[in-house]
């Protein structure tokens, strides 16, 4: 008999923690199963790219420039599954330029919106090293029963329900959480089931790695580069300098350093007085995660979670990981 026939499935875990509520509808339980279907959808396609001719570029630009072919699949997967459920009133999508609102009698009587990054690190498709999908859910602010409104994905981090992310690795694992804690649920391909194999992540105070683009290196402000400097050199409390692993996929990157401990950073480059990273879809969820997991995120002066959007796809600078390793870069950035 498989080890792990005593493991949950995640329907089954977000179920038992629908139990600890008595008057939750189980709306968000939907929705978790609605993502983590089009996750294996997309999955599915990932792991047989080039033979479906589902490398490359599509043709089209978003609001971040050229678009891979499984941007636009995966985009398209998650948006049918959202839509054709009835637990979400709308989405807004890194692909998309405006939000895009379910307007039918059932899902204008949901009270979630969902925003989320369809594949992050595009770059990696074609050469087949890890990408991943982000999502955040917040509960509606607009009165129930009439379609969805800006103000709705308009919202700080601090106040999202549930946010989580997909790596497609070596295995495929989803990722979520909720205020109560961070869960992990690795697929199962023979019968496509993601089953729960990180229960109750907590993130490592410290750890050995800092992920950071060095191309930028010259470019950042000279508090940062001494924080590099730092990074790589050997102190009287640290054995060695860090290793740097930079993936080019934030998801990977974050996902090791809350496996391992780490700190990731996307800071302000030239051309990019904000960073590259957006605030609604990839830098909120991710330091949700982080946040629940006992890590910390920040902007360089102020903590992600409580940054107000002025629009949905606004980017932010970012300095994400262990706690204690972010309090060094703290002191070094003040
Ligand atoms: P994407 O959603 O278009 O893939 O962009 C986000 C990605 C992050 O995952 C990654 O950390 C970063 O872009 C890499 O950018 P760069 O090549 O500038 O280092
Ligand atoms: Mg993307």
């Amino acid at each position: 008999m498989p080890r792990y026939n005593n493991l949950m499935t995640l329907d089954e875990f977000t179920i038992q923690q629908l139990r600890l509520f008595p008057n939750a509808t189980g709306e968000l339980s939907g929705l978790l199963r609605g993502i983590g279907l089009a996750a294996k959808q997309v999955n599915r396609e990932v792991n047989k790219a080039a033979l479906a001719d589902i490398l490359g570029v599509d043709g089209s630009i978003n609001v971040q420039g050229e678009v891979q072919k499984l941007d636009t699949y995966a985009n398209e997967v998650f948006i049918k599954v959202l839509r054709s459920g009835i637990n979400c009133a709308g989405i807004v999508s890194e692909e998309n330029e405006c939000m895009m609102l379910f307007d039918d009698a059932k899902s204008n009587q949901s009270k979630y919106v969902v925003l989320m990054d369809p594949i992050d690190g595009s770059g990696n498709i074609d050469i087949n090293i890890s990408i991943g999908s982000i999502f955040s859910v917040y509960r509606r602010v607009s009165e129930l029963g009439k379609p969805a409104v800006l103000e709705d994905f308009l919202q700080p981090g601090i106040k999202q329900v549930a946010a989580g992310y997909v790596i497609y690795g070596s295995s495929t694992i989803l990722v979520y959480a909720t205020r109560r804690g961070v869960n992990g649920f690795t697929l199962d391909n023979s019968i496509g089931e993601f089953y729960l194999s990180h229960p109750d992540m907590r993130m490592p105070p410290h750890g050995r790695f800092y992920s950071f683009d060095n191309r930028y290196y010259n470019q950042v402000d000279p508090k940062l580069k001494r924080y590099v400097d730092f990074c790589i050199s050997t102190t009287e409390n640290r054995k060695g300098p860090y290793s740097n692993r930079y993936y080019g996929c934030m998801v990977a990157d974050i996902h090791r350093n809350l496996l391992k401990g780490g700190i990731f950073f996307y800071p302000q480059v030239e051309g990019r007085p904000e960073g590259k990273l957006r605030l609604c879809y990839e830098c909120n969820p991710m330091a949700f995660i982080t946040e629940v997991a006992g890590g910390s995120a920040t902007n360089g002066r102020q903590r992600i979670l409580d940054i107000m959007p002025e629009h949905i796809h606004q980017r932010t600078p970012l300095f994400i990981g262990s706690k204690e390793m972010m309090r060094d870069l703290e002191g070094f950035l003040q």
